[in-house]
């Protein structure tokens, strides 16, 4: 990885794994393969942003109230958790998202660390211009997220050995990714960046 690189891990919460109120089918699968990442990343003194969907218990979002989704990822709820397998390093920074209960907002740039600092300056406070994605759901947090980096003039990377798909509509995640590579996401493998070292 550059200097300038960070991993972003998205979603890797019990209610987005299978079982959970809105599992993606091999949610969990990703887990190992974001705790390889995340090693890799911290061997080299890289930033790690974990972001997690954090919405109020009556939101928009919610098909009960007009949306689209079942009831998912409450605030402090175990289905909010974080996968127990996930290796968070301490240095890890959680970016929570979605608390805006008017609208569905996806994208983790547009997501708040600890203190209320959006990730974008939190990005630029750690010299990040670089920034690999991996997560749930690929077709929609991570697809946002990697087209908002981009809009923003991030450098964007999408793992796809670290993602999977809700896919709503057969073949999204297909969707989701050439919608990705036109509009400039780079992409990486674990493979790839282990033998770089
Ligand atoms: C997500 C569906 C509903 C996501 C969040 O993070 O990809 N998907 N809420
Ligand atoms: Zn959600």
């Amino acid at each position: 990885m550059e200097k300038d690189s960070a991993l972003l891990i998205v979603d890797i919460q019990n209610d987005f794994c299978p079982g959970g109120a809105l599992g993606v089918s091999e949610g969990d699968k990703v887990v190992p393969v974001l705790n390889r990442y995340i090693e890799l990343f911290t061997a080299q003194g890289l930033p790690v942003f974990a972001t997690r969907d954090w919405h109020p218990a009556t939101t928009s979002h919610f098909q009960a109230f007009g949306g689209v989704w079942p009831v998912h990822c409450i605030q402090g709820s175990t289905g909010a958790a974080f996968h127990p397998d996930l290796k968070l390093p301490p240095h890890a920074v959680i970016i929570s998202k979605g608390m805006d209960p008017t609208r569905d907002d996806y994208s983790a740039l547009h997501g708040i660390g600890p203190d209320g600092t959006p990730l974008p300056d939190l990005l630029r406070q750690r010299g990040v211009k670089t920034v690999y994605v991996g997560g749930l759901a690929t077709d929609y947090c991570v697809k946002e997220s990697v087209l908002e980096g981009i809009a923003r003039g991030f450098t964007m990377v999408y793992l796809a050995d670290a993602s999977r798909g809700v896919n709503l509509q057969p073949g999204d995640t297909d969707k989701a990714e050439e919608e990705m590579a036109r509009a400039g996401a780079g992409t990486a493998s674990l493979a790839e960046l282990a033998a770089k070292g």
